[in-house]
């Protein structure tokens, strides 16, 4: 049985200068919380130290990757883990309800409402000209933050539970995007970015 045949379709969301569609729930053999519990207990996740205009700093989060290949940025080369199953289901089910394919996945595991990503802008040229990424969280809801990188314009986009957001075209190019900390008593979150790196 193919569990993802009937795979909803996803919504594009209107934006200028790129290209964003949402799926608010990406069809998966197992409820939410549960992925959410089994990536918690089942990933190695490693607190990464970046630089940042040649300092050192604790990432405000944690985080693993898993792919064929090593993945570098502000300094950092995160080794790669391969695919466990888990991972794989979520993959199918995230290039079925995209139409493309994945070779890697970012994850990051937010503890808190303390835990946060910077903005930037998922432009590593290994990514190529047009990065098409997946992005899929689980557990608490928190803001997507888009920042226009010419008009400064600013988007809030909540990630809800079991969503799936896909950005593609020239939404690097120009836009960059992070999570604000907030003071909110917020459970866990964890979100997972489906990458292709040539
Ligand atoms: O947690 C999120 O929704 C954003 C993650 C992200 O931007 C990334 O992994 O590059
Ligand atoms: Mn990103």
């Amino acid at each position: 049985m193919d569990l993802f045949a009937s795979a909803p379709a996803l919504m594009p969301i209107p934006i200028r200068d790129g290209e964003l569609a949402f799926l608010a729930q990406l069809p998966l053999p197992w409820p939410n919380a549960l992925v959410l519990a089994r990536l918690i207990a089942e990933t190695d996740w490693r607190e990464e130290t970046v630089l940042v205009y040649g300092k050192r700093h604790l990432q405000p989060r944690l985080s693993a990757w898993h792919g064929d290949k090593a993945y570098r940025y502000s300094g950092l080369r995160l080794a790669p883990a391969p695919f466990t199953p888990l991972l794989d289901v979520i993959r199918q089910a995230a290039e079925q309800a995209t139409g493309r394919r994945y070779n890697s996945v970012l994850l990051n595991y937010y503890r808190d409402g303390r835990d946060s990503m910077g903005m930037h802008s998922d432009d590593e040229p290994e990514l190529g000209p047009e990065p098409a990424i997946a992005s899929v969280s689980f557990g608490a809801t928190r803001p997507f933050i888009l920042r226009h990188k010419a008009s400064k314009e600013t988007l809030k986009l909540p990630l809800t539970d079991g969503s799936l957001l896909f950005m593609a075209g020239k939404l690097q190019a120009n836009w960059m995007h992070g999570i604000n900390k907030t003071t909110r008593p917020l459970g866990a979150r964890i979100n997972l970015t489906f990458r292709n790196i040539d």
